[in-house]
């Protein structure tokens, strides 16, 4: 099957905001999910920008206007390339092919007789590029889209005949109840359709930053209005008017809109392919609107989220998950650091990571990391059946766009293993023996979460492969046949350790750090200090001497590093995950920035205090501490001569 999924293009009038990203990420997702389930897809992007905006706007910045586009064009680009945006063309309304496209599509229009010359006279915004009849107005002129003024502008124009198109388009609704979504929309846009349409002005006179009419016209001073010229990008992108060559992934199946440009995308856009007689999209997706905190973005609130700040901060796919679990499609959502933190630290860390992490901690005491589902099924076929269960309602979610729908459900796989392990125990399977079982449990849950992996990638891509990695094969469409379609089990295989993959977040990433808590940030965890557990018992003799046993209340442990990472707005400390022999690896916030980098730690071994009571730094819980030696040339870790199995105890 073919899928061609399209993002609307965006204004190079400012730089991408987390609107933009959010569109992005649902389409990537879209095409991702077709790519895994074998459907040949193909993701268009892209950037708008012609129109009279833009030019005041370079005009502003004393930029030409193509250099202006140039640039923040390649901002646009340059992100979705960080954010691994899967597009396979990024297209720019300054491209050559794509102005040749839109001219071949005027022609075809002006042969159809849908296109008529006259004059016209209205109420337009330059901001949305749209004129508006007088009814329409709010506050005696303003915009009814963006409540900016509006100028009379009267021109010469060429117009397209919307009108003839009102029944064929109601027609269209009628008998293709999918084509908007969410339904509610769908509503909406009949009843302005009802209401009548006016033939369209398609032209201008009073600027030139556009694509000119086709010569055939022989018409110069006349440029196309920049929302037809913008539309066409879709089939443009595609070849037509030029080689046509990607035109059989025409009809789109999914055109992801905001609902701020739905009237443009469900009667314009269908009004304009009835007139080239081209199919029409399957469906058009338009989402809510994201605020800030509860408050509308805007520049000059200075409250616009930046979406490479969020990701910098808090990974972007944690970021993307966030979203589309966060709000229901078509919904307006809020975005805030709490609800993002939270998001993070209950979903992923504590019902993806944790099992993942309990999965590897069981493999390694129980079976040496080997898995083997050969007992899966004989103990846990309900368990199975019941993710299958789950895995089959998918699809239609994903269909829907309803991803907050899709992943709540994906998380009750999470669920059925929690609940098994805490049902199955198989730390008591194992001291009574019960081998068999104990393992049967183990490998349920690592096939869960293989299955629930496949089901997320398409939202997290790069997580689910490093969990796919652990757990022993890669995410293809030959794995989703196995595991999905066919419901099949892991093969034998060894589960690879991986550092925990969501750290818990305590404190918001992006704000300022009090000022206190950047002064008080000098971490205790690098000298030998011995916690007295029971000062009667304990007190250090009058000599200084203490006795054996006193120095054997204090637990030293060999620790292996799984993870470091900086403590943001911290110079001095790290934040690390050791691996202390326990079912779950310590967070310790040790005071080492100065002495070593984070990269520079992973791997290695330390001397772990371990039975400190836990204490927060700058917020975040440190649950123990290192072992280290000062002098004049600075800090060093103290380190087992050989490498130890993490958890042996020191003394
Ligand atoms: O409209 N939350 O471009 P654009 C969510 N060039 N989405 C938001 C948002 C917010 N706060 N603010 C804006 C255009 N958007 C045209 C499209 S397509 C042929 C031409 C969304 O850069 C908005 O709804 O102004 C729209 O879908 C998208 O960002 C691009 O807006």
């Amino acid at each position: 099957m073919k899928n061609y999924i399209t993002t609307p293009i965006y204004y190079v009038n400012g730089e991408a905001h987390i609107g933009h990203a959010y569109t992005t990420f649902i389409a990537d997702t879209l095409a991702r999910s077709a790519r895994l389930v074998g459907d040949e897809t193909y993701l268009l992007t892209g950037t708008d920008e012609h129109g009279q905006k833009i030019e005041e706007a370079a005009a502003k910045q004393g930029k030409p206007t193509l250099q202006f586009a140039d640039e923040i064009s390649a901002t646009f680009k340059n992100l979705w390339d960080e954010f691994d945006i899967s597009y396979d063309q990024f297209i720019r309304t300054t491209d050559e092919k794509h102005k040749s496209g839109v001219q071949a599509a005027f022609a075809k229009m002006v042969e159809k007789g849908d296109i008529y010359k006259d004059f016209y006279e209205g109420n337009y915004c330059v901001s949305c590029e749209t004129f508006f009849p007088e009814s329409q107005l709010v506050d005696g002129g303003g915009c009814p889209d963006c409540g900016r003024a509006t100028t009379i502008v009267k021109e010469e124009s060429y117009f397209f005949r919307l009108s003839k198109y009102e029944q064929p388009l109601l027609q269209y609704y009628e008998e293709h109840t999918d084509f908007i979504l969410p339904k509610s929309r769908r509503n909406e846009v009949i009843s302005f359709v009802r209401g009548g349409l006016h033939d369209l002005s398609v032209t201008r006179t009073s600027f030139s930053w556009g694509v000119h009419m086709p010569d055939s016209l022989n018409d110069p001073k006349h440029v196309m209005y920049v929302w037809l010229d913008a539309l066409m990008n879709y089939i443009t992108a595609l070849g037509y008017g030029n080689d046509g060559k990607l035109m059989d992934f025409w009809p789109a199946s999914t055109q992801l809109v905001g609902k701020d440009i739905l009237r443009f995308h469900a009667i314009y856009w269908p009004a304009f392919l009835m007139s080239l007689d081209l199919p029409l999209p399957k469906r058009i997706g338009a989402h809510g609107w994201w605020t800030r905190d509860g408050e509308k973005m805007s520049k000059s609130k200075g409250n616009v989220v930046d979406p490479r700040e969020v990701a910098k901060h808090y990974g972007v796919e944690n970021f993307r998950y966030f979203m589309m679990r966060e709000v229901p499609f078509g919904q307006d959502g809020d975005f805030s650091q709490r609800a993002l933190i939270d998001r993070m630290n209950s979903d992923l860390s504590n019902d993806l990571g944790n099992l993942l992490n309990r999965t590897i901690g069981m493999s390694e005491k129980y079976s040496d990391f080997c898995i083997d589902s050969v007992d899966v099924l004989k103990y846990h076929s309900k368990e199975i059946n019941d993710a299958h269960a789950i895995i089959s309602t998918l699809p239609a979610f994903m269909y829907d766009l309803q991803l907050h729908r899709y992943l709540e459900e994906l998380w009750k796989i999470f669920s059925i293993g929690n609940k098994a392990i805490e049902e199955h125990a198989p730390w008591i399977k194992i001291k009574e023996g019960k081998t068999d079982e104990a393992l049967a449990t183990v490998a349920l849950i690592a096939n869960l979460l293989a299955k629930a992996s496949v089901m997320l990638h398409s939202i997290m891509p790069k997580t689910t492969a490093i969990v796919a990695d652990a757990l022993g094969f890669e995410i293809t469409t030959a794995s989703y046949n196995t595991l999905i379609i066919a419901n099949n089990l892991l093969e034998t295989f060894d589960i690879k350790k991986v550092p925990p993959l969501f750290p818990r977040i305590d404190e918001p990433l992006m704000d300022e750090a009090p000022k206190a808590m950047l002064e008080n940030e000098t971490a205790p965890a690098v000298s030998v200090v011995v916690e007295m557990i029971d000062k009667k018992e304990t007190t250090v003799g009058e000599d200084g001497l203490i006795t054996i046993d006193q120095f054997f209340q204090t637990s030293l442990k060999i620790g292996t590093v799984l993870a470091a990472m900086e403590v943001p707005k911290s110079t001095k400390l790290l934040k690390l995950h050791v691996d202390v022999g326990e079912e779950y690896p310590r967070q310790i916030i040790a005071g080492i920035r100065e002495y070593y980098s984070a990269a520079s730690l992973v791997g290695t071994q330390v001397c772990v205090v371990a039975n400190l009571k836990p204490a927060k730094l700058m917020g975040m819980l440190s649950e123990g501490m290192l072992l280290a030696a000062k002098d004049i040339d600075g800090l060093c870790l103290i380190r087992p001569e050989k490498s130890r199995i993490a958890g042996s105890s020191i003394g």
